[in-house]
């Protein structure tokens, strides 16, 4: 599988980064929240892309602090930064893929501090990843193959052409909700896209492009693209990408 060019066409933000459904009940999906404002520090949390589970033990690098580790429910907290802005953060740990990301500090606090990564992939595995907030409470990915198959909680599973499967499907809120495919061709045309369930009757709602959703692309065995959903539309569907001749084209564009 070849990955040779991303083009934008919008102003999304697109971080590269370098080396790096069933529904649960477990998560405690709420508590962060509150913690930042009892302690005066912000929360990372970070969770397995495969099952939701937090990532204990894991070694984060945060820019300007320093080096920390996650403790058993994914979580890794540090100062607030006297400045908003981005901040570089690495993550490394065993049988995970080490990532590089960005997170966005505005007016003190963490714009989204939830990331789910993948576990160690296979070089020829494409697996796509999606986190969100609160809400809505269900979004759904697709994976679509032109002349071929759907993937999405409707048919979560695909044996051949290319065989891949949706691993995960969360309608509470979060994510994540993944995909993950086998085998690419690349003579063939693919699209993913994310579709507002929750609000799948509603076509002025602009709950989706508040839902602060984003979009993890892991290949080659490596983070590949982080894609953010424009903030400022209403719909409820977002194209993400497509994925043509192994390229992949950013489309980042929402409607209904
Ligand atoms: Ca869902």
């Amino acid at each position: 599988m070849k990955y040779l060019l991303l083009i934008a066409f919008s102003l999304c933000f697109i971080y590269f980064a370098n080396a790096q459904g069933s529904h649960d009940n477990f998560k405690n999906k709420f508590d962060d929240v509150f913690e930042e404002d009892e302690n005066e520090n912000l929360t990372l949390r970070f969770f397995n892309a495969l099952n939701g589970e937090a990532i204990p033990d894991a070694i984060v690098q945060i820019e300007k602090f320093g080096e920390f580790k996650s403790d058993e429910e994914g979580k890794v907290r540090f100062p607030i930064p006297d400045e908003d802005g981005f901040l570089q953060v690495h993550f490394e740990c065993e049988k995970f893929i080490t990532s590089d990301f960005k997170v966005e500090v505005i007016a003190g606090t963490l714009f989204f501090n939830r990331i789910s990564v993948s576990p160690e992939l296979d070089l020829k595995h494409l697996r796509i990843v999606l986190d969100w907030d609160a809400t809505p409470k269900d979004l759904d990915a697709h994976f679509v193959k032109s002349n071929g198959y759907h993937i999405s909680y409707r048919h979560t599973r695909v044996l051949t052409d290319g065989s891949g499967e949706l691993d995960r499907d969360d309608m509470d809120g979060y994510g994540p909700e993944t995909i993950t495919i086998r085998n690419i061709d690349d003579l063939a045309e693919y699209e993913y896209l994310v579709h507002d369930y929750t609000n799948k009757a509603n076509t002025s709602s602009a709950a989706l492009a508040r839902s602060k959703a984003t979009v993890k692309v892991y290949g080659e065995g490596r983070l590949l693209y982080v894609f953010q959903i424009p903030q400022s539309r209403k719909g409820t569907e977002w194209s993400v990408f497509k994925l043509s001749q192994g390229q992949f084209i950013e489309t980042n564009t929402l409607s209904n």
